[in-house]
């Protein structure tokens, strides 16, 4: 069967060159065929109107927005404090008076809330700030004809995390090492071409309605590594930013900015950037009075410090805190925060020197600081202690600084998770993080962590790629992770359904059941089969060097990272424990610091980040060590295969061009998957000498 081509993204003029992801128009049809009032004024509001207006230009709608008013509305999108709407429904809802609505405390919405409703058959929007009215109305874009059911339940709607913000790895000058955007999949970057910024808005306004869409409200616009182009966006090139953020603002997206602790002195001409000189607090304070000036919604500065090579306080005796606090000093006059990571630690390590170990690094730097960061301080983890691996613990420093702001860092540009040539889905591992309660069954989640705090931050997976993200299966991980942070108890199948909904439309998809099907049977279960083709049980990384791509196992094994597996004849691990490794377990509190440092406890899927154990050493699940290693690596390249059979057949129900890259990063997968079986499995049957007890082909 043959089927129209999925919503370009620029609806109108049919005219531009990427694809529409989730939003195409049609996923306006509920709401655009309806008559709408939108009560209230503001920037956001005046978005709101426009996203109406379209849609009931397109779908035979009509919109009104304030009185007089002639109209007998299906939809009201309506800030509370706009005065009396003309629906004794809505007018009863705006007044409080809408019996048992679930969830509405003290009835207050926030900044971002929206009161959603349905009352004498007139579904109700209503907010008290514009940004909760533009959440509101894609909530009901989400809902589609499900927002105009009379069983409509009335609730509240806040988002759990204040903070839900994707930090940019994109360089404003091509790296000779690490391109135009560092570990970006997705083609260039969305901001910068070649040295300057691009300048196209349209692009760049569909990339903050998909965000707003989705729930996110905050956006770094230049990498962590600030090499020297990337450094003048603090003073000489700060119009771009203004121009960025002049262009997302209408989304509710605050703009921030990665900066090197070095700019004193590289742009200030300052001998010193020590953080105690005075002369280097003014320049601080200078520099980000004209950055307000210009961008008076700026949201702060992103640090990466004494990491990696980038500058630090260290070079003048001084610690994360005096260096963070200095930053947050000149921001504060102006509500400004600072994003200090945690990512710290020392790559140049020797890899004779079993007394170092890169997992216990951030704990060691920073759990000693808490209480010494200034309020607008917030420390950005890792969330899990090594680096983004499709597997690891969760980071110890989440449960060690009660009395700091922190936000928890992921990543869904895929870096360790098959680079967007792979499928997979991560929001089940976030949710998975976001869940984990560090002091056992009675404490915090992880989310209440970053609810308390600095929120969720994920590195962006986009690029100037027509699909967003290169793999148009990887879109699912930017729209999970906006929906995450809105809410981390969502379930991740359900925000799959959500994105499926709005991206493969009834009309521009045939058989949308088979492709819902197909979409979960492929997805919902990616990232535990790309886990069963590379690295085994947690012990991580045995991707190529420098890159990151397919396998290598000894890659990393003796080179200064810290990112060892310590095979050899016997066995395989990192010993971590307190009682004969490094002393990481210690960094726990309980009950986790005693379940990983048993053996007998840890969970399998960890138990070679904690401990280095015999091949033949028995899993929970009853299978060797060795013998789960060839049968994982067997299974996983077997699930790649019917993942790619499951995609041909959708071959006709979805846009061709969208099923001919998948299929392409499919076949790509497939053999990645066998090479990593192949290398993993004879790495270790040759090093352990003990056959598989299936005699699968192993070389
Ligand atoms: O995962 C590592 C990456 C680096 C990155 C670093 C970081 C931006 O390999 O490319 O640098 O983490 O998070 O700072």
């Amino acid at each position: 069967m043959s089927v129209p081509v999925a919503g370009r993204a620029s609806a109108d003029s049919g005219e531009s060159d990427w694809h529409a992801a989730w939003l195409p128009p049609a996923a306006f049809r509920e709401l655009g065929s309806r008559p709408v009032l939108v009560h209230g004024d503001g920037l956001l509001v005046d978005t709101v109107l426009d996203e109406v207006s379209r849609a009931c230009a397109r779908y035979g709608g009509q919109l009104w927005h304030g009185p007089p008013w002639q109209v007998d509305a299906d939809l009201v999108l309506a800030l509370r404090e706009a005065g009396p709407v003309p629906n004794a429904a809505a007018e009863a809802a705006r007044l409080g008076a809408t019996p048992a609505v679930n969830g509405t405390g003290d009835g207050a919405l926030g900044d971002e809330g929206y009161l959603l409703t349905r009352a004498s058959g007139v579904t109700v929007v209503l907010a008290d700030a514009p940004a909760g009215l533009l959440y509101g109305m894609f909530h009901v874009v989400r809902l589609g004809a499900a927002a105009f059911d009379d069983d409509l339940p009335a609730r509240r709607h806040r988002p759990a995390l204040n903070r839900r913000m994707l930090d940019h790895w994109d360089n404003v000058a091509v790296h000779p090492v690490s391109g135009q955007i560092e570990r970006g999949y997705a083609g260039g970057s969305l901001f910068w071409r070649d040295g300057a910024a691009r300048h196209e808005p349209a692009r760049l306004r569909d990339y903050g309605r998909l965000l707003a869409a989705c729930g996110v409200n905050a956006i770094c616009v230049n990498n962590v590594n600030v090499h020297d182009t990337e450094a003048l966006l603090l003073t000489d090139r700060l119009g771009d930013v203004a121009d960025i953020a002049e262009v997302l603002r209408p989304y509710g997206i605050r703009v921030h900015l990665s900066v090197t602790f070095a700019a004193p002195v590289v742009l200030g001409g300052l001998p010193t950037a020590d953080p105690l000189d005075e002369r280097v607090r003014a320049w601080w304070a200078a520099a980000t009075r004209r950055v307000y000036q210009r961008i008076p919604d700026f949201g702060g500065y992103l640090v990466k410090a004494d990491s990696e090579g980038q500058p630090g306080p260290f070079a003048y005796g001084r610690d994360h805190a005096d260096g963070a606090n200095l930053l947050a000093g000149a921001l504060a006059p102006h509500g400004g925060v600072v994003r200090w990571r945690a990512f710290v630690y020392d790559h140049r390590q020797d890899w004779r020197d079993r007394s170092t170990d890169r997992a216990r690094a951030a704990h060691d730097h920073f759990a000693p600081l808490d209480g010494q960061f200034a309020d607008n301080v917030i420390v950005q983890v890792k969330f899990g202690p090594i680096d983004f691996q499709p597997r690891e613990p969760v980071s110890p420093v989440l449960a060690a600084m009660p009395s700091t702001r922190l936000a928890v860092e992921v990543q869904a540009t895929q870096e360790y998770t098959g680079q967007q040539r792979h499928v997979c889905y991560l929001a089940p591992w976030w949710s998975e993080v976001l869940r984990f309660r560090p002091r056992g069954a009675a404490g915090r989640t992880i989310a209440d962590v970053a609810g308390a705090g600095g929120g969720l931050v994920a590195v962006a997976n986009v690029g100037d790629d027509p699909f967003w993200t290169g793999h148009p299966l990887a879109q699912a991980n930017l729209y999970a992770f906006g929906r995450l942070a809105w809410d981390p108890l969502l379930d991740p199948g359900a925000i799959l359904d959500e994105w499926i909904d709005l991206t493969w439309l009834p009309g521009t998809t045939g058989d949308p059941e088979a492709v819902r099907r197909t979409m979960h049977a492929i997805m919902d279960d990616s990232l535990r089969t790309y886990e069963r083709y590379t690295a085994p049980l947690g012990v991580g990384f045995m991707v190529r060097p420098g890159h990151h791509y397919g396998p290598d196992v000894d890659g990393y094994e003796y080179t200064q990272w810290g990112t060892y597996h310590f095979a050899d004849r016997d066995g395989v691990g990192v010993d971590r424990t307190r009682a004969t490794g490094t002393g990481f377990t210690g960094q726990y509190p309980p009950p986790w610091s005693e379940v990983y440092e048993s053996r007998e406890r840890c969970p399998d899927e960890l138990l070679l980040f904690f401990h280095h154990v015999p091949y033949r050493h028995v899993l929970h699940s009853g299978r060797t060590v060795i013998q789960h290693i060839y049968d994982t690596h067997f299974a996983g390249v077997e699930e790649v295969a019917a993942m790619r059979e499951r995609w041909r057949l959708l071959a006709g129900a979805v846009d061709p061009a969208v099923h001919d890259r998948v299929a392409e990063r499919l076949d790509e997968q497939f053999r990645s998957a066998v090479e990593w079986r192949d290398q993993i499995n004879t790495y270790f049957f040759r090093k352990s000498g003990i056959p598989d007890a299936h005699g699968r082909r192993i070389h």
